[in-house]
């Protein structure tokens, strides 16, 4: 008679319930092991650190695969001789390490502050090198399969070095030639991916546009290539300006953006306007040609989610901020105001000097938008804000942070106490 692998299987399966038991408690064991033993953390976060310098490393791909990669391929064998680590288990540590790298990425308090060799390293140098994480599980894995003798060290330089390649390609690809900043398609995903953070965390997350003034008529007068020296320059500055953490893009021929998380509209209206004067106190030569002898940018803010709901709607209102900067003269600044006013006023129980009114529509900031005290003894705000529901406290004086006494709604701030809660609908 007979019988299908998967009848067989099905009488088995005691017996496979009981080899899957063990090899999770196998694994267990491990875990633990991994846990206790200190020198394994102090071994992997010395790789990271590795690896991260790798990926910051402007140097050919085949010097820093000679100068760096091996060596960390031969220090992954060590670790596994030393600890008599299978390959699965190297797998898995590997592994572990991409998504720590991961965690450090999208933990908003740490990107771009996870210091290497006294660098400040940036969000995109964290994702590569949890790339290359990544694929060094891989190239383990592979070699596991495969041959599992002391060739396999050889195997996983070449295969790496195939991998860093890959990285060095995608960084072409996300790159403008002409100015070395983000190209359009990498401005767009980031957008998209930074919005979702804000989404998620609660923040707010700006958009800057800036257009050059009457551009047209300097290439006219001076030529393309001229023109072209104008933008590396201008590019120069915006990317001198901006923080690590800010992303700094080409958006079309002569318009930059910056995408700049957690930052609120004033704060990053404060940065587009202080670029636009660098701007405007730059010497770029041959400026006869403009209505102001010298070369200006025009910019337009818009903040998500006070300002729009989503990352199309951000770019729609940053333009039409940009076109009523232009309109109105064009070197200067202007940020996005939606129609919807909402009025805050709070009384406070005792005498106070002043009031801030803090929010996720400010990014917290106690120092931005200050309420006006009103003769009758209360301080007011007017906010204007897109339709949606926002949390807010008052901070009285600099240092007591209290919400609003008037308001039933609350919201839980995530660090032990109560927000107040805003509901703007249209
Ligand atoms: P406005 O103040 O209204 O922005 O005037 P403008 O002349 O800058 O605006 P417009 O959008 O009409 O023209 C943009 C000009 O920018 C067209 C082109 O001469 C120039 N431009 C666009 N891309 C490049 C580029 O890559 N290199 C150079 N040199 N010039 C460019
Ligand atoms: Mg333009
Ligand atoms: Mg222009």
């Amino acid at each position: 008679m007979n019988i299908s692998l998967i009848q067989i299987i099905e009488q088995k399966d005691n017996l496979l319930r009981e080899r899957w038991n063990s090899s999770v408690k196998a694994l267990q064991s491990r875990i633990d092991l991994f846990q206790s033993d200190s020198a394994i953390f102090a071994e992997i976060h010395q790789l990271m650190i590795s690896l991260i310098s790798i990926v910051e490393n402007k140097d050919s791909a085949e010097q820093a695969v000679d100068a760096q990669l091996k060596p960390i391929v031969f220090r992954l064998r060590d670790l596994q001789s030393a600890h008599q680590l299978a390959a699965a288990e190297m797998v898995f540590l590997l592994f572990l390490m991409r998504d720590t790298l991961k965690e450090v990425m999208n933990d908003s308090s740490l990107a771009g502050l996870y210091e290497v060799n006294g660098r400040v390293s940036s969000g995109e140098a964290l994702k590569q090198a949890s790339n290359l994480m990544n694929r060094l599980g891989l190239v383990f894995f592979e070699n596991a399969m495969r041959l599992g003798d002391e060739d396999a060290g050889q195997q996983d330089v070449l295969a790496i070095e195939y991998a860093l390649l890959y990285e060095r390609t995608r960084q072409i690809a996300i790159t403008d030639r002409l100015t070395g900043l983000y190209n359009f398609g990498y401005f767009l995903d980031r957008l998209k991916e930074e919005k979702m953070r804000a989404e998620r965390y609660h923040r707010l997350l700006s958009l800057i546009i800036f257009d050059i003034d009457h551009f047209k008529k300097y290439n006219d007068a001076n030529g393309h290539p001229a023109g072209n020296e104008v933008l590396k320059k201008i590019a120069e500055i915006l990317k001198a300006e901006a923080r690590e953490v800010d992303i700094v893009a080409r958006y079309g021929g002569e318009e930059m953006v910056i995408i700049l998380p957690e930052t609120s509209r004033n704060r990053a209206a404060e940065l587009a306007d202080r670029i636009r004067e660098k701007v405007a106190a730059t010497a770029f030569g041959k400026m006869d040609s403009q209505p102001l002898k010298k070369v200006t940018l025009s910019a337009g803010v818009a903040t998500y989610p006070v300002d729009a709901s989503n990352e199309e709607s951000l770019i729609k209102k940053a333009d039409s901020s940009l076109y009523v900067a232009k309109s109105q003269g064009r070197n200067q600044v202007v940020s996005f105001e939606p129609a919807t006013k909402v009025v805050v006023t709070y009384r406070p129980s005792k005498p106070v000097n002043k009031v801030a009114l803090v929010g996720n529509f400010n990014n917290w900031d106690k120092d931005v938008d200050l309420m006006q005290h009103q003769e009758d003894g209360s301080f007011r705000f007017v906010i204007s804000l897109e339709p949606g529901v926002y949390h807010y406290k008052f901070v009285l004086d600099d240092n007591e942070w209290v919400i609003d006494p008037f308001n039933s709604q609350k919201s839980y701030d995530g660090m032990g106490g109560d927000n107040s809660v805003l509901k703007v609908s249209a």
